[in-house]
């Protein structure tokens, strides 16, 4: 095996695609496409805080969406996602400054996001909008916001430290000059850890909107949940080295943060045995947003705990650097926030469209994004623990049948993720008209027209009930589509 492509090739495309998927889609897609539209219209508000600082930001993505596009089209880059050095910044001779100034460009973006959300929830909530009522995406955001603009300063400069050391050989993270390479991994774990609570704590809220509307009960424990997006977003900061176990820290260090790993576990697990609660004798009717939040949570479910297996360092030491980790990574980033992301756009579509989706088009296109998934990363679950290391482009012949599994079920979700792209644009024009409200949701958003005026409201609405009063509204036949 391994004549697919050159272990070269190999290289650069593990590296291209986890720098495209986590620098330039995971981070920025929920807040900036469904923060954006939702966070004003949540809070009753017409607009984010800052809207010119907004569209900063968009330009401001894209113009390092172009500098890593143009690296990648002149010959790409070979040293993973994590740039660690000294290959990065010393061996590797692919386009590292190029994509480097990309990512430190398009953190900006991120930084300003996160400001303009913070800014825009404490200063923009209408009358009545307090925090115990604010929504729990509202809530996500805010925490996740944080992060953006607390830890994104310092990837940016850790990147540009790489690309600084590569053109003046300055001598910071290269041994060879005086520098040290596990400071390097220290800076950008300290950012890239909290990174992946960027990715999920926004599609943690979703979760909480879809679980509550489709169950038709107020969300159990409502505090606990907003509270432990906040709790994630701390604690997220101070587990940093459980990456470095293995990278020659000292073994009081390597307890402290396998401890401090397991107990960023339990502000998580709070959030599944809530929705699980809110669940419990819910009416609960299965609109393909609900079948991806139930997908979101069963999945979340295996890349949190397989979390805390990579947590204990006996297991770790094991499994460092094999396909395990891959697979628990996908399981959070892909089972999890991109099923997160799926189920927002169907359940807001009818909002931002005014049209609805096709419901049947869309339970077959879930069901097949949660079957190609499991098939595409479960294999790499024993494929890692039976030790086959990942960024290589060979394996050995015993490996063959569950990565062909793999393969296969790679294409399947291909498919899954493919007929939402045509049945979003076909929807666009022959979709059902969604009317306002369709799921019969509560929420301000869905008290305005769909989609929204510019200013979002033709009146600035004054809040007088409870987040999530479902128990107070009639339980009607949920339109579908097509
Ligand atoms: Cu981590």
């Amino acid at each position: 095996a391994g004549d697919l492509v050159s272990s070269d090739t190999y290289n650069k495309l593990f590296t291209m695609h986890g720098i495209s998927m986590i620098f330039f889609f995971l981070i920025p897609s929920v807040p900036a496409v469904l923060g954006n539209f939702l966070i004003p219209l949540m809070i009753g508000a017409k607009d984010l805080a800052f809207p010119r600082l907004n569209l900063a930001s968009w330009y401001i993505y894209m113009i390092g969406a172009i500098f890593a596009l143009v690296s990648m089209v002149m010959g790409g880059v070979d040293t993973g996602w994590t740039f660690y050095t000294p290959f990065s910044t010393t061996y590797s001779n692919t386009h590292v400054i190029g994509t480097a100034l990309g990512i430190f460009i398009a953190g900006f973006a991120s930084i300003f996001t996160g400001l303009n959300f913070i800014v825009t929830i404490h200063r923009m909530r209408a009358p009545g909008m307090t925090w115990t009522r604010l929504p729990l995406f509202c809530w996500s955001n805010y925490a996740a916001s944080i992060i953006m603009v607390l830890g994104t300063p310092v990837v940016a400069i850790t990147i540009l430290l790489v690309a600084l050391e590569r053109l003046f050989h300055i001598g910071v993270f290269n041994p060879a000059l005086g520098g040290d390479p596990l400071l390097f991994q220290h800076l950008f774990w300290f950012y890239s850890h909290p990174a992946v609570y960027i990715m999920i704590l926004p599609g943690m809220g979703v979760i909480s909107e879809i679980v509550t509307c489709f169950s038709r009960k107020r969300v159990f424990g409502y505090e606990f949940v907003a509270l432990a997006s906040i709790a994630i977003a701390v604690l997220g900061f101070l587990v940093w080295a459980h990456h470095m176990f293995v990278a020659g820290i000292s073994v009081y260090a390597a307890l402290v943060f396998s401890l401090l790993s397991y107990l960023v576990a339990i502000p998580s697990a709070v959030k599944i045995f809530n929705w699980t609660a809110t669940l419990y004798k819910g009416s609960i009717r299965y609109n393909t947003p609900m079948l991806y939040a139930f997908g979101f949570m069963g999945l979340f479910t295996i890349g949190g705990l397989t979390g805390v297996f990579l947590a204990s360092l006996g297991v770790d030491v094991h499994v460092t650097d094999t396909y395990f980790v891959v697979a628990h990574f996908h399981y959070v980033m892909v089972g999890g926030m991109v099923l997160a992301y799926m189920a927002g756009l169907h359940f807001w579509w009818p909002k931002i469209t005014g049209r609805m989706y096709p419901e049947g088009w869309a339970k077959l296109s879930a069901l097949l994004v949660f079957v190609g998934f499991n098939l595409t990363f479960f294999p790499q679950f024993i494929l890692g623990y039976m030790g086959m290391p990942r960024r290589y482009h060979a394996y050995p012949p015993e490996f063959q049948v569950l990565n062909v599994l793999s393969t296969a079920g790679a294409s399947v979700l291909a498919v899954g993720y493919i007929l939402p792209m045509i049945y979003f644009m076909w929807s666009l024009k022959y979709g059902k008209p969604a009317g306002p409200n369709p799921w019969n949701a509560v929420g301000l958003e869905w008290m305005t027209p769909s989609p929204p005026p510019t200013q979002n409201f033709d009146e600035t609405p004054v809040v007088t009930w409870e987040a999530y009063d479902y128990e107070h509204q009639p339980d009607e036949e949920v339109p579908v589509g097509h």
